[in-house]
């Protein structure tokens, strides 16, 4: 029999200084411990123990050179968690505040996110405390090649496929792939998130935001609700953000903030045509990582150092990064009347800000279901690069929307409901272990 502080006191010893790491842990262990303890082949098996452990942990050195012919020297990670379900799978991000205790969070979300997919898909994360923020984009290019030098020898299209995360887009993706088929000579799809025109998907750009979005249709749709008219608030202003606003705007939502580390976009008139769309392009390719700008081009409201949590909205979707939500800005959009709550980014919110929402009895979607159509149509990716085929846009949109259709109704079949009130947090942890831990049992140890 588990008790839940005595294991966790137990993971901490075990991995000192690594709070996004044991925050994650805990989420899940809280929500699977009773079913743990209810089913001795679990128990007996140190299914707890050994899916909190992560396969393997590769840090390497990136040696390259700046524009002014300076060396410099960053460090470079892949977390190979978890591959019971398949091939290691998951992003890469380049940010300045990663540290092995972040990519080991990453890992074991993407464990149980990639469950949810049903996809044959194991779970990864890696990346560098690289920050593009400030870079040309030929240090970015050097950056790249310096990092896929080390990284290609400890990956492979059946053993572990990166793709994008923070700091990663497409660009990036077109370097550190240029440099795989450099050294390589394959064009096995090693990578997800390529381009179209060498062996990407359509969609993938939109899909983690399409998703989200497809997620919140399904769930309002439970509370016989629908997105036609709502107020949205978005953070970020990344991929995640772009494709959430795109959609939720097609399906006559009004999105009306975005936001970057500098502050937030309040637009009363919505960030809903083409052209602020492909603005948002525009600041992420700058390599800046500010949206001031956006205020001056669109006549919209600029509030600095600012989170959009204070405004009044029906949808808030945190696309950001991890614990960008906090128990303040919760009571705050409480407050405020916010109806749904939809975590996007990966641990977008604290845990006291996650109970809080589950408390007020507002409906709160968990990043790994919310944010799964992202390494979803990364799978589907896959699957077209193994086929040497190409799927339509339609083609891939109609399997995603099914892809969330599924992770949603598994939520419900997993959740115990309380008085009508679905807690999807509960739902997805459920769901998601049980496939990865029933599989651990079949194949042994
Ligand atoms: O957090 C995520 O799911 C991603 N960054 C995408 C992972 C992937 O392999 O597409």
């Amino acid at each position: 029999m588990y008790n839940y502080d005595e294991f966790m006191a137990n993971l901490e010893r075990r991995n000192p200084a690594e709070g996004e790491f044991i925050q994650a842990v805990g989420g899940v262990v809280e929500s699977v411990i009773d079913l743990v303890n209810d089913n001795p082949a679990y128990i007996n098996a140190k299914i707890l123990e050994r899916i909190t452990e992560p396969d393997r942990v590769v840090s390497f050195k990136v040696e390259w050179e700046d524009d002014d012919h300076n060396v410099q020297v960053n460090r470079g990670y892949r977390v190979q968690f978890n591959n019971t379900l398949g091939p290691y799978k998951g992003g890469l991000r380049f940010h300045s505040s990663v540290s092995l205790g972040s990519f080991k969070f990453l890992g074991f979300e993407q464990t149980f996110k990639n469950s949810l997919t049903t996809l044959p898909l194991g779970g990864a994360k890696g990346g560098s405390d690289f920050s593009p923020r400030g870079k040309s984009d030929n240090e970015i290019m050097r950056f790249c090649r310096a990092f896929m030098t080390q990284l290609q020898k400890y990956i492979g299209p059946e053993t572990d496929i990166p793709a994008g995360d923070i700091g990663v887009g497409a660009k990036e993706i077109g370097y550190l792939y240029g440099q795989y088929k450099r050294i390589r000579d394959e064009n096995a799809g090693v990578l997800t998130g390529k381009g179209h025109l060498w062996g990407g998907s359509l969609i993938r750009p939109e899909a983690a935001g399409y998703g989200a979005v497809y997620f919140a249709r399904e769930m309002l749709k439970r509370y016989n609700d629908t997105l036609e008219g709502k107020r949205v608030a978005v953070s970020g202003f990344g991929n995640v953000a772009w494709g959430v606003v795109k959609k939720a705007t097609e399906l006559g939502a009004k999105v009306v903030t975005i936001s970057g580390p500098d502050g937030y976009i309040y637009d009363e008139e919505g960030v809903s045509t083409q052209e602020k769309w492909n603005y948002m392009v525009q600041l992420r390719l700058s390599n800046n990582d500010i949206v001031a700008p956006y205020a001056q081009r669109f006549g919209a409201q600029f509030i600095p150092r600012k989170k959009p949590w204070e405004v009044p909205v029906d949808l808030a979707f945190p696309c950001a990064i991890q614990n960008e939500l906090s128990l303040e800005d919760a009571q705050s959009l409480v407050a405020n009347g916010v109806k749904y709550v939809l975590e996007t980014s990966n641990m977008g919110c604290r845990r006291e800000a996650e109970n809080f929402f589950i408390a007020q009895k507002i409906p709160y979607g968990p990043g790994k279901a919310v944010n799964a159509g992202g390494v979803a149509v990364s799978g589907l990716e896959m699957a077209q690069n193994a086929m040497k085929l190409s799927w339509t846009a339609q083609e891939v949109d109609d399997k995603l929307q099914q892809i969330m259709q599924n992770i949603h109704k598994a939520c419900l079949t997993h959740s115990p409901e309380e008085g009508g009130y679905v807690n999807y947090v509960k739902g997805a942890n459920i769901a998601a272990f049980k496939r990865v831990a029933d599989a651990m049992l079949e194949l042994g140890y």
